[in-house]
C-alpha cells in the first residue's frame, strides 16, 4: 500500500510536467498512460496484490488517480489542434467582443408608433384583425353592398380560390369585427397593412398602411370627433397647427368630412408638398353611418359613434423627406438605416 502511495505520486509528477508539442505527442501519452496496456491499466491490476483491509483506501487513490490523468489529456488534446499549436491558451478573454450591428425600426413603424401612442393617450385601445377578409366585413356591413359604385373607388385585389374573399382594402374590417362583439362601448385604433389594385409608381403603392379609429358609446357627437382630431393634430404637428374641415363623402359614416393641416412644411404661404394651397390633407372621418351599426347589431337610437381614418406613409413621407413610396417595400438596408429612434 505504501508502495502504491509512493508510486502514484512519483506518477503524479512525471504526468503533471509532460509537455505535448503537437498532436503525435497527445498520441504517445494516451497509449503511455490511458491506452490498454497503459500506466492506468496496470496500476489498477495491482489492486489483486493490495491487502482486503486496505482495498477501499487503495481503490480510492486509483480512481483519483485515473481523473487526474483523463484530466491532464484533455488539456494536452485541447492545446494541440491537427498537430498545430492551438491559440486556446493565447486568446486575450479580456478584449472586447465583435459589435452586433444595431438595427433600426421602419419608418412606417415610427409613424405609426406616433400616431398610435397619441390616441393611447386618450384611451383608445389598440386593436388587429385579417388581411384576408370576406366580402361582408370589408364592403357588406360597411353599407356598400353587391354593386355599390363607391366599391370602385378602392380598387380590390380578389382571392382566385374564393370569390367571397378579398385582401382588405381598408383596417374598417376590423372595426366591424369589434361591434360585432356586442360589447360596449368601443374606443379602438387599428393599425395595419391594406391593399389597392392600383399601378405601382413612386405616389402610389398596391398595399400601404392606415390608422383607423372608432368611439362608439351613448351621446358621442360630431363635437367629440373634432376635439379628438384636434387634439391628435395639435400633438402631432404642433401646437400652431391649423385645422379645417372640408365636407366629404364614405358610405360608411353621415356626415363625414376631411380633415386639412396648415402645411407644416411651408406653413401656410404656400409650396410643392401642399401644391401653393396652404392645406395638406391628413385625414378623412364621420359619424358611424346608421346603417353600419344597424349591420353590427348594435341600436343606432341608443348609441352613436365617429371613425376616421388616415393613411401612414404620407405623413411618413412628409416628415422625412422621401420622395419614392416604393423605397419603404425595398428593404434596401441603406435606405432602412437612416431611421434610428427610441420608439
Ligand atoms: C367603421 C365605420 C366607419 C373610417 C374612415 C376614412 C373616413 C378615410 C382614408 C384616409 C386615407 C383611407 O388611408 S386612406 O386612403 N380613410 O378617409 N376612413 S372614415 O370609417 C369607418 C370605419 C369603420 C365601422
Amino acid at each position: 500500500m505504501e508502495n502504491l502511495l509512493n508510486n502514484i505520486n512519483e506518477y503524479k509528477n512525471e504526468i503533471a510536467e509532460f509537455v505535448a508539442t503537437d498532436a503525435n505527442a497527445v498520441e504517445e501519452f494516451r497509449i503511455k498512460y490511458l491506452g490498454t496496456k497503459g500506466l492506468v491499466k496496470t496500476i489498477m491490476g495491482e489492486m489483486k496484490n493490495v491487502a482486503p483491509e486496505n482495498k477501499k483506501e487503495a481503490g480510492q487513490l486509483l480512481n483519483e488517480f485515473k481523473v487526474f490523468v483523463e484530466t491532464k489529456f484533455e488539456e494536452l488534446k485541447g492545446s494541440t489542434v491537427n498537430g498545430q499549436e492551438s491559440t486556446a491558451n493565447t486568446i486575450d478573454l479580456s478584449l472586447p467582443g465583435d459589435t452586433l450591428p444595431i438595427g433600426s425600426r421602419h419608418p412606417v413603424v415610427l409613424m405609426r408608433n406616433r400616431i398610435v401612442s397619441i390616441f393611447q393617450r386618450l384611451g383608445f385601445a389598440v386593436a388587429d384583425g385579417p388581411e384576408i377578409e370576406d366580402d361582408w366585413h370589408n364592403f357588406g356591413a360597411l353599407n356598400l353592398p353587391a354593386h355599390h359604385p363607391a366599391r370602385d373607388m378602392q380598387d380590390t385585389f380578389y382571392i382566385q380560390q374564393n370569390p367571397d374573399w378579398v385582401l382588405r382594402t381598408h383596417t374598417s374590417n376590423v372595426q366591424i369585427r369589434e361591434m360585432e362583439k356586442g360589447k360596449l362601448p368601443i374606443r379602438v385604433v387599428i393599425p395595419g397593412r391594406v391593399y389597392r389594385n392600383e399601378t405601382v409608381s413612386a405616389r402610389s403603392h398596391c398595399f400601404f398602411h392606415q390608422v383607423e379609429g372608432l368611439y362608439i358609446d351613448e351621446n358621442v357627437s360630431f363635437a367629440d370627433l373634432k376635439q379628438t382630431l384636434y387634439f391628435f393634430v395639435k400633438e402631432m404637428y404642433g401646437k400652431d397647427v391649423k385645422v379645417r374641415f372640408r365636407p366629404s363623402y364614405f358610405p360608411f359614416t353621415e356626415p363625414s368630412a376631411e380633415m386639412d393641416v396648415s402645411c407644416f412644411i411651408c406653413g401656410g404661404s404656400g409650396c410643392n408638398i401642399c401644391k401653393k394651397t396652404g392645406w395638406v390633407e391628413i385625414l378623412g372621418c364621420g359619424m358611424v353611418h346608421p346603417n353600419v351599426l344597424t349591420n353590427c347589431g348594435i341600436d343606432p337610437n341608443k348609441y352613436t359613434g365617429f371613425a376616421f381614418g388616415m393613411g401612414i406613409e404620407r405623413p411618413a413621407m412628409l416628415k422625412y423627406g422621401i420622395n419614392d413610396i416604393r423605397l419603404f417595400s425595398e428593404n434596401d438596408v441603406r435606405f432602412l438605416k437612416q431611421f434610428t429612434s427610441a420608439i
